[in-house]
């Protein structure tokens, strides 16, 4: 007899990734030889990765959970997330463990709580694995990196910027960026810059690269992004608009309306104002990215909390 833990949602190879958001799960007897219902206690004992549990779908659950399972195997429903502020740093380091009554372990299931972090504490390990899987994924200009240059810088352009669809565009773009990350390298998640902090450890050499005087990005030997190549160019170029380790530069909303050709943000901004006036910041501090994205080659970074919008193609587009 043991107990078998079900979280919706696995991979094709059985892993759970999860996030905050609660997602439905069961655990049930299985093997036989149980006379009735089973006691158990389910419990958050990963060594990184924090859990919580709860009966309905809440955000009050917690790290334990008392269940009673039916003896004839039938299951029992919970639902799981990732505890806030307990993200993993890689697979399996987020478990659930079910207890019997006597303390006994009956089951349990290694999973990852997978969120997208803050770039400038990212830890080593977990910044090389995304830079491998970026890496690979544009595969010095012959990846699958180029289709989704070529859909940013061309062929949605007219969508996705200076127009109303600007902030749902880009979400979408990362997101899909992500995944395809994510199906080289499932621990991965793409992180974000805070624009309006200081940021020192983002751009070096170990990370998206230091900016020589010709605004060439400069690598470590042996950094993943080293050999970059798209449009026939290797490198990368960029303009910081951003000092990484100078003063923080906080754009308030009528500097943001302000960015680009006059008119050109404040439309987008407006008619988004007007659809998502329950979020206003979401408006206000996503909208700053539209007119410098079309007008440099760059990296280029998304704002708080959205992750990084990394654009790379040749002089004028990206
Ligand atoms: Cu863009």
């Amino acid at each position: 007899m043991a107990v078998q833990i079900d979280i919706s949602g696995p991979d094709t190879q059985g892993r759970v990734f999860l996030s905050w958001t609660p997602v439905p799960a069961t655990a049930r007897l299985v093997g036989g030889g149980a006379a009735g219902p089973l006691n158990i206690v389910l419990r958050s004992t990963g060594a990184v990765g924090g859990l919580l549990f709860d009966t309905v779908r809440s955000d009050q659950g917690s790290a334990t959970l008392p269940l009673v399972l039916p003896g004839d195997g039938q299951p029992a429903n919970f639902w799981i997330a990732g505890e806030f502020q307990k993200p993993s740093s890689s697979y399996g380091d987020a478990v659930v463990q079910a207890t019997d009554a006597a303390g006994t372990i009956v089951g349990s299931v290694a999973v990852m709580v997978r969120i997208r972090k803050n770039a400038q504490t990212l830890p080593a390990p977990e910044r090389d694995r995304f830079l491998a899987a970026l890496g690979t994924l544009n595969a010095q200009g012959h990846g699958a990196y180029r289709d989704f240059r070529d859909m940013h810088t061309a062929v949605s352009n007219l969508e996705m910027h200076g127009n109303v669809g600007f902030l749902p565009w880009h979400r979408t773009y990362v997101l899909d960026l992500e995944r395809a990350l994510q199906a080289i390298d499932p621990t991965v998640a793409v992180p974000y810059w805070r624009f309006d902090e200081p940021a020192p450890d983002v751009f070096t050499r170990d990370f998206m690269g230091e900016s020589d005087p010709q605004d060439q990005a400069v690598f470590r030997p042996g950094h993943a992004l080293e050999h970059w190549f798209t449009d026939g160019q290797l490198g990368i170029i960029r303009g910081l608009d951003f000092p990484p380790d100078g003063p923080a530069k906080v754009m308030d909303e009528f500097d943001t309306m302000a960015l680009g050709t006059p008119g050109d943000v404040s439309q987008a901004f407006t008619a988004w104002k007007t659809i998502l006036t329950a979020m206003p910041t979401l408006v206000s501090r996503r909208s700053a990215r539209s007119p410098t994205c079309r007008r440099r080659c760059a990296i280029r970074y998304f704002s708080c909390c959205t992750p990084m919008s990394i654009d790379y193609g040749p002089n004028g587009s990206g």
